[in-house]
């Protein structure tokens, strides 16, 4: 914990403001903020901070005198206009076609681990469906005794387990790897999402199929978008019981544009393999080379090869707040808060820099800690107003440390697109504007 230096805690209390330049859902604390520095240049009131007498409590609103509205049960529960600007958002620079797109979560507008069903992360290949569940079929066939095909009903007439993972596409923070800087947190790390999701574990249906799980290796997986996604699973994966054939997201069916009715759940590895639309299932022995894996999603390493099948997502992290866009009204406290996650396990330490790598304080990590699955840590600062350059660096339990992005790209040089977990900055300008800058 920082020691608050003495004037600090008499004339200006705590102080945790922070506004967004041009999105998010902070504006409405900047407009506050203004409001009450006004009163103060007034000569009405104290010092111009939140919760220090705003003479404005002591005036009964509308809402406090007046009936409030009846409840409404004919559709589904919004948030409040005021949180408007928390939304998905398209990256200017990426594809925004039927047959390509992706959408990105508002990260620096959230809070814990949990990221709402409606600001989920999209990539879709081809485009969404909302399909008819009481259409829709799995198959399970391959390297077993009889191949099956079931509904919905017989799916969910199954024990099923809920479990809280992390998804992060297999491209987030792509762009940085070429030195494109973009401006904000939801287009740097925006393609991670984290949902409870419910659903059979995958080995289930395997074994109401008569699975030979002595030769049987390797699953496919298969969508039934027109995308012709097709992932190679390991069974190494499977037999752990953790990968699950999904319809429940945070405690409702999926979203049509996170699969509905049925996607495939496969903790710590990359986005694409989570198949969603998920209509067959086919045990073999040995991984498929399908387009998505020999084409796409592969790694160029800097002696010119590709590196295949590199799909868990290793330790990575990323400050939430204070982040790009987002603008500090004055120097004193802030907490600055932000996300880790690992694809092998349990995040088990994250250190924060305020001066660009030079000295590290170790974070306060919130419960829970779930193993591949977001966790959110937090750590105090008093800014003196001076620039300063703001990463987080996570550890997981098999004790892999987070690369510098000089360090990853040592190991993979320039040219990739996918699996970029290097360390991110933000610089916080004199002005409190907060910039993406890379570091190296
Ligand atoms: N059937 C199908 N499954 C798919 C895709 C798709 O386009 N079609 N996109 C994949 C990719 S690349 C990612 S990153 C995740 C995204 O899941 P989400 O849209 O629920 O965030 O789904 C994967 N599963
Ligand atoms: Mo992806």
């Amino acid at each position: 914990m920082i020691k608050a230096p003495e004037n600090f805690i008499d004339t200006a209390g705590v102080r945790q403001v922070f506004a967004e330049a041009r999105e998010g859902r902070r504006d409405f604390i900047r407009s506050a903020f203004a409001a009450a520095a006004g009163v103060a240049t007034a000569g009405m009131a104290r010092a111009a901070t939140p919760g220090d007498g705003d003479p404005a409590i002591l005036e009964l609103p509308e809402h406090s005198r007046g009936l409030g509205q009846p409840v409404v049960t004919d559709g589904y529960g919004k948030p409040s206009k005021w949180e408007a600007n928390v939304q998905r958002r398209q990256s200017p620079g990426l594809t925004q076609t039927r047959q390509a797109s992706v959408s990105f979560a508002p990260l620096q507008s959230l809070f814990g681990i949990v990221t709402p069903s409606g600001l989920h992360f999209e990539r879709h290949h081809q485009g969404w469906w909302d399909i008819d569940p009481s259409r829709h079929r799995l198959m399970v066939n391959g390297l077993v005794k009889t191949p099956r095909v079931f509904t919905m009903d017989e799916i969910m007439r199954l024990p099923s387990v809920s479990r809280f993972h992390f998804i992060e596409c297999g491209a987030n923070t792509g762009m940085e790897w070429g030195n494109v800087a973009v401006p904000t947190c939801q287009y740097t790390h925006g393609m991670l999402s984290c949902s409870e999701f419910t659903g059979v574990p995958l080995i289930t249906l395997l074994e109401l199929a008569g699975a030979d799980l002595n030769k049987g290796r390797f699953v496919l997986a298969e969508g039934a978008d027109g995308s012709s996604m097709t992932r190679t699973i390991p069974m190494s994966l499977v037999r752990s019981g953790e990968v699950l054939v999904a319809y429940g997201q945070n405690g409702e069916m999926l979203r049509p544009e996170n699969g509905y009715p049925l996607r495939l759940v496969v903790p710590g590895v990359q986005g694409v393999s989570w198949v969603k639309y998920l209509r067959r299932l086919e045990l073999g022995d040995q991984p498929w080379g399908t387009k998505d894996e020999a084409v796409h999603y592969v790694d160029l390493l800097p002696d010119g090869t590709h590196r295949q099948y590199t799909s868990i997502q290793e330790c990575k992290s990323v400050v939430t707040t204070p982040s790009g866009g987002q603008v500090l009204l004055d120097k004193g406290f802030y907490s600055i808060s932000g996300l880790a996650w690992s694809g092998r396990g349990k995040v088990k330490r994250v250190d924060v820099s305020v001066d660009g790598g030079r000295n590290w304080r170790t974070a306060r990590l919130q419960d829970p800690v779930m193993s591949k699955c977001l966790t959110r840590f937090n750590i105090d600062w008093v800014w003196d107003g001076k620039p300063a350059i703001i990463q987080s660096r996570a550890m997981d339990d098999t004790g892999y440390v987070q690369p510098s992005l000089r360090q990853l790209r040592e190991v993979r040089g320039t040219r990739s697109i996918y699996h970029n977990n290097a360390v991110q900055s933000w610089l916080v300008q004199e002005s409190g504007e907060v910039k993406n800058v890379q570091v190296s």
